[in-house]
């Protein structure tokens, strides 16, 4: 079995799929994808006609031609299946399918990210948007604590923990650097432990990219009233 995986460094949707193949051990060849360039690419655009990375090219020894997958919760379930027997989600279905239902809530998060980027820190509505984060963030600590962490569903991550931790990142980055909180200081204590569970995980840590080459793509978005705060 042979495996490409073409991405993109900075984006957090193909993080997810970076982290778990180093979890799995999975040999892979990486392929750098320059993101407004070779994605519009005709070449790329025949792999994945929406653009976008993460991209995977397989090539099954029982099957005779390669395939490509793409979309990243797509190329997750892929190699849960092929390289981990099905083992990261949990063991009943109904919990497997809220392992699903978190992993596509996490879009909620994205679009609050968006927004807080867009937002005068100024204004009424940034601590409404810091409200709705939490509010999001909340979904991760209810469910720890339920499952008694220190992950979603107990003591082993699964595909739902790895589908959050990149945009997680992200939101404490725009946190802390824009609107000065820390993102620990939301009084959600299970999902503080979750986040200090996964900043010692070191598949995760070797994908993690240093403050200096995220930060220019935040600034890229934000409003103008946030760029001062870095000042
Ligand atoms: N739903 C997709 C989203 C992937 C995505 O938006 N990737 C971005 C980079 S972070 C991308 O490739 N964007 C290319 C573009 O919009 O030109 C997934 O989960 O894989």
């Amino acid at each position: 079995m042979e495996v490409s995986f073409l991405y993109a460094p900075i984006c957090p949707f193909a993080q997810r799929t970076w982290i778990l193949l180093k979890k799995l051990k999975v040999p892979f060849k990486e392929v750098i994808i320059e993101l407004g360039k070779d994605n519009k690419e005709p070449w790329f655009l025949e792999l994945n006609p929406l653009g976008k990375v993460p991209v995977l090219r397989v090539r099954e020894a029982a099957a005779q031609k390669e395939a490509v997958i793409y979309e990243s919760l797509v190329c997750n379930e892929y190699l849960n299946e092929v390289y981990a027997g099905n083992k990261l989600l949990p063991e009943y279905a109904s919990q497997r399918a809220l392992a699903r239902i978190l992993s596509t809530r996490v879009d909620s998060l994205v679009s609050v990210l968006f927004k807080l980027l867009k937002t005068n820190p100024e204004e009424d509505g940034a601590r409404e948007l810091l409200q709705e984060v939490r509010k999001q963030l909340q979904v991760i600590d209810d469910q720890v604590k339920l499952s008694e962490g220190p992950f979603l569903f107990g003591k082993s991550w699964t595909l739902a923990d790895i589908a959050y931790i990149p945009f997680v990142e992200r939101v404490s980055i725009v946190l802390s650097q824009f609107f000065k909180k820390d993102i620990r200081d939301l009084g959600l204590s299970y999902f503080n432990l979750w986040l200090d569970t996964w900043e010692k995980d070191p598949e995760y840590l070797e994908t993690k990219l240093p403050l200096d080459r995220l930060l220019p793509v935040y600034k890229k978005y934000a409003h103008e009233g946030l760029l001062k705060r870095l000042e």
